[in-house]
């Protein structure tokens, strides 16, 4: 196979729907405001647009819940307002990824009001039935102890009253997993993808692909988290024994027939061998997988999403080295993301996002990120550094169900403990999807400009909008002498990404010094030319001398003001002086 490919160049943004511009006055994002912002995007140096779904659903799980896989939610438009955006984009010579979600439906899905219609519906097995089980005091008891992945506290198996079984819904009870072991769903899955294929979209991002073949004999998880009767059950459902055979004929009964982008969700699993079964080369299966480990960086190993842990520079450098040698010398692809609708954002998370350094650390992921090999994908919003939610935020604002769940899971735990909802609220504000979910900041206008002046949007706006956002930062590309805002910073970056793809996508990698815990340094070449890649990745000044015999000739670029790039020392092995959060190319 040949190893260039438009969809390993590709410059991939993630649209998340909701919270992108709403048009019509009612708070809620829309398809005709991503339509309207794609000069904005090309403009960026974007190729690829990402939306989440906006299929019609119920809007338990913002979409990820779908109700039908062939029509639109009118809250975002409708098939013709698809057809729209599609030629758009081509004339632009850009494309659209859709979000596949059929790991589950809603409970709304007619294939799952069908199947709960009655034990003989012909669609029963379309979803996971199991009887209850009975403990030695006769109460009714789930199937298995397998834990809800959205409410940790919870059993994955809801209660049907009227036909006396459990279903399985690993996410939420609003999200009946299908049954991918009968033909006729997946088949169904099929005519799926053909339909949007066939209207003009270019591929698919696969919500949790990797967690549709279940161990068939439903066994218990080990006990790994205390005090609750539900565990994660990861080791059967993650990577189960038939995931291969219904990717590969995913990719010979369609995506084979289309020029297509793959990218497959793939939590909890972190084997090469695994990883290399579905995007090598020669694996036909998906071009390549979302990997957790940078995203999971701060969680307790093996423990649920939110607990706090600890990391630093040599953790993060054990990640991206593994992941890039994985593609490069395994021959596999990778994606390149440190945000998404799930996760907090970039800047709280991995840098400082004070007001004192939150443009530094914002331009330090997006160096570190344009230089690595893979796919890059950019999360609306990544692209102006913009941050968490304030700390003024209350409970009563979350609007996800995940971290409303984890809320209630709290308070019922431990009724009238202040010290342990505090604990909650820390872990909620650091790790909460709502950080990301925050409407797009687009101008100090009312409501960052995101929707009407007069309308109310759906969730509240960050309280910095005035001053980060895309209007000042393209108004100002320079806001002090010698330094690019943000956004100025990743266009200048995805430029030189594009032009230098020879070394940035394609070329060889070496990480440099493994063991200092502040700096992540890597070095990037082809028989062209090379790069070097210098991350301060902590707040202090530090004197780093990693280099070894590597040579600097010159330094091109920098996070602070690059007026000083020409004066800084070059040479063989030379000691690299670097201020807090600085970055250095
Ligand atoms: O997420 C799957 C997933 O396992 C995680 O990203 C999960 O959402 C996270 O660990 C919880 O904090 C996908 C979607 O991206 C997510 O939005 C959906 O809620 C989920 O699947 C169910 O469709
Ligand atoms: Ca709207």
């Amino acid at each position: 196979t040949d190893k260039h490919a438009w969809w390993k160049e590709a410059v991939v943004y993630q649209v998340y729907p909701a919270s992108f511009l709403d048009t019509n006055g009612d708070g809620w994002g829309d398809i005709p405001g991503i339509t309207q912002k794609l000069d904005y995007l090309k403009d960026l140096g974007v190729d690829v647009v990402w939306s989440s779904p906006i299929y019609r659903s119920p809007q338990a799980d913002m979409g990820y819940d779908i109700a039908d896989y062939e029509d639109i939610d009118p809250s975002y438009g409708s098939l013709a307002d698809v057809d729209k955006l599609i030629s758009e984009l081509k004339k632009r010579n850009m494309k659209l990824v859709m979000d596949l979600v059929v790991n589950h439906t809603s409970e709304e899905h007619a294939w799952f009001l069908d199947s709960r219609s009655s034990k003989t519906s012909s669609k029963r097995d379309w979803y996971i039935w199991k009887p209850a089980k009975y403990d030695a005091e006769g109460n009714r008891q789930p199937p298995n102890n397998w834990a809800q992945i959205l409410g940790e506290a919870n059993s994955a198996w809801t209660w049907d009253e009227k036909t006396q079984e459990y279903y399985l819904s690993l996410f939420t009870p609003e999200q009946p997993d299908l049954n991918w072991v009968n033909p006729a769903v997946r088949e169904a899955v099929h005519d799926v993808l053909r339909f949007w294929l066939d209207r003009g979209c270019s591929g698919f991002r696969m919500d949790v692909i990797n967690l549709i073949s279940k161990v068939q004999d439903f066994p218990d998880a080990e006990v790994v988290v205390k005090n609750n009767a539900y565990q994660p059950g990861d080791k059967f459902y993650a990577n189960g024994p038939r995931l291969h055979e219904y990717l590969k004929e995913i990719n010979r009964k369609v995506l084979s027939k289309y020029d297509t982008l793959t990218v497959g969700e793939m939590p909890f699993v972190r084997d090469e061998d695994e990883i290399m079964r579905v995007v090598g080369a020669q694996s036909e299966e998906l071009n390549m997988i979302f990997s957790f480990d940078l995203v999971d960086i701060d969680n307790v190993p093996g423990d649920f999403k939110f607990t706090l842990h600890p990391w630093d520079a040599t953790d993060l450098k054990r990640i991206v080295s593994r992941l890039q040698r994985l593609m490069l010398e395994r021959d596999g692809w990778n994606s390149l993301f440190v945000e998404n609708h799930d996760q907090p954002r970039s800047v709280s998370r991995y840098t400082d996002d004070s007001d004192e350094f939150r443009d530094r650390g914002a331009k330090l992921l997006a160096l570190m990120q344009s230089t690595l090999a893979g796919t890059l994908y950019i999360y609306q919003g990544e692209e102006l550094g913009m941050r968490n939610v304030p700390a003024t935020w209350d409970d009563t604002e979350y609007k996800d169900i995940e971290s409303i769940n984890f809320l209630k899971k709290y308070k019922h735990l431990h009724p009238n403990d202040p010290a342990k909802l505090a604990q909650a609220r820390t872990i909620l504000r650091r790790k909460a999807r709502d950080n990301a979910r925050t409407p797009m900041q687009w101008s100090p206008a009312p409501h960052a400009g995101f929707t009407a002046p007069r309308a109310t949007p759906w969730m509240r706006v960050n309280d910095d909008f005035e001053r980060v956002n895309a209007q000042a930062q393209i108004a100002r590309p320079q806001p002090a002498p010698g330094e690019l805002s943000v956004h100025a910073f990743w266009k200048r970056a995805l430029a030189s990404r594009r032009e230098h793809a020879d070394v940035f996508v394609y070329g060889d990698f070496e990480m440099l010094d493994m063991r200092d815990n502040k700096v992540v340094a890597f070095r990037r070449w082809s028989e062209k030319e090379g790069f070097l890649t210098v991350c301060n990745f902590s707040g202090d000044e530090v004197v780093w001398g990693g280099l070894g015999d590597v040579e600097v000739k010159k330094w091109v670029a920098g996070n602070y003001d690059e007026r000083g790039l020409d004066g800084r020392e070059v040479g063989k092995g030379v000691k690299v002086e670097l201020r807090p959060w600085e970055g250095l190319l």
